[in-house]
């Protein structure tokens, strides 16, 4: 198996590149990759402030190490869950990563900052734990973005995600979300823009990437994740790609290319969406008096009797 590039010996095949890569040209590859998404959704410009969301795990690692590399301004932003050692163990891989790089982390905990966690927190709340993880997340990173004056927020989604995502939103037809299936969308009304640089790549060069830069990434799934139906999805459009190279990448790209239009604001499909005004509360932007956020700390927090820890907002944990 030889590298296209320089006929050394491959470490990997891409099949839907109908290509193999030594280790060089395989992260050459991803950081192309990366660049051409970046360029061709006009998602960054090069003086933009980023606040990379992370994880811990290979995506979140590996999307900020490549805008590093390709020489952006990327802080990372982690968020404490409180799902037992998951969290744990992902705090952990996402602070060393800042801390060898010497990168910025700030770190945010749902328990100290906010008096709940995900597993008691959604089950007080009689909400799905990813759908109050999912709403808290995207609810502090838009607020630690806005506080600290980023101009994006970037996110580990590759092609893969995507793809589930996009298979789920057709299977049901949920037009709604398909109007904003797109890797950037704009900043809007107190809203920083949302881009997901990593489209072009699947989460197996992600993971190829991260062990060729020796990336230390959690390897787990959170134990929330089981029975999730995008994990169904998933293996659905791996078995479809087995037998038909880079039918993920057309799914999704052409999608973007001949359909998503139909679906955005505007259009006729689309919806529209009402005005927002300060949370009465918290201050973000809501279309009600008060946000889904504190909605959910205001539930979250009645059943459970977590004691608040000392220090709110933001912690900066390395620089
Ligand atoms: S972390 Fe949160 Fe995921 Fe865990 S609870 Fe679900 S949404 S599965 S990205
Ligand atoms: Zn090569
Ligand atoms: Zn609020």
């Amino acid at each position: 198996m030889k590298c296209r590039v320089c006929s050394g010996p491959a470490v990997i095949d891409i099949r839907r590149h109908n290509a193999n890569f030594c280790g060089e040209h395989f992260l050459k590859l991803c950081r192309d990759q990366t660049a051409k998404a970046i360029k061709q959704f006009s998602m960054l410009e090069r003086d933009d402030r980023v606040l990379v969301a992370v994880s811990g795990g290979k995506d979140s690692l590996a999307v900020w190490d490549i805008l590093t590399e390709l020489g952006y301004h990327a802080d990372g932003f982690y968020v404490g869950l409180g799902i037992a050692e998951y969290s744990a163990s992902s705090e952990h891989h996402a602070v060393a990563f800042a801390a060898e790089r010497g990168l910025t982390l700030h770190t945010e905990d749902l328990r100290r900052d906010h008096g709940f966690d995900i597993p008691n927190g959604s089950r007080a709340a009689k909400r799905a734990p990813c759908s109050a993880c999912g709403l808290s997340k995207r609810h502090l990173f838009d607020e630690a973005a806005r506080r600290g004056g980023y101009d994006a927020i970037v996110t580990g989604h590759n092609l893969d995600d995507e793809a589930a995502v996009l298979m789920g939103n057709v299977l049901h037809w949920h037009t709604d979300y398909l109007a904003r299936q797109m890797p950037l969308l704009p900043a809007r009304a107190g809203f920083p823009k949302k881009a997901k640089p990593l489209v072009r790549l699947t989460e197996r060069e992600t993971a190829a990437y991260c062990i060729l830069r020796e990336i230390d990434y959690l390897i787990d799934e959170c134990p929330m994740a089981a029975g999730n139906k995008h994990l169904a999805y998933k293996a659905a459009l791996n078995d479809i790609e087995r037998n038909s190279p880079g039918a993920k990448h057309d799914f999704f790209f052409r999608f973007l290319a001949q359909a998503a239009d139909r679906f955005r604001p505007g259009h006729e499909e689309s919806d529209s969406r009402p005005d927002v005004a300060p949370c009465q509360r918290c201050g973000a932007p809501t279309n009600n008096d008060t946000c889904s956020f504190c909605a959910l700390v205001a539930r979250a927090t009645e059943a459970v009797p977590i004691k608040l820890g000392h220090t709110r907002g933001r912690k900066k944990v390395s620089s």
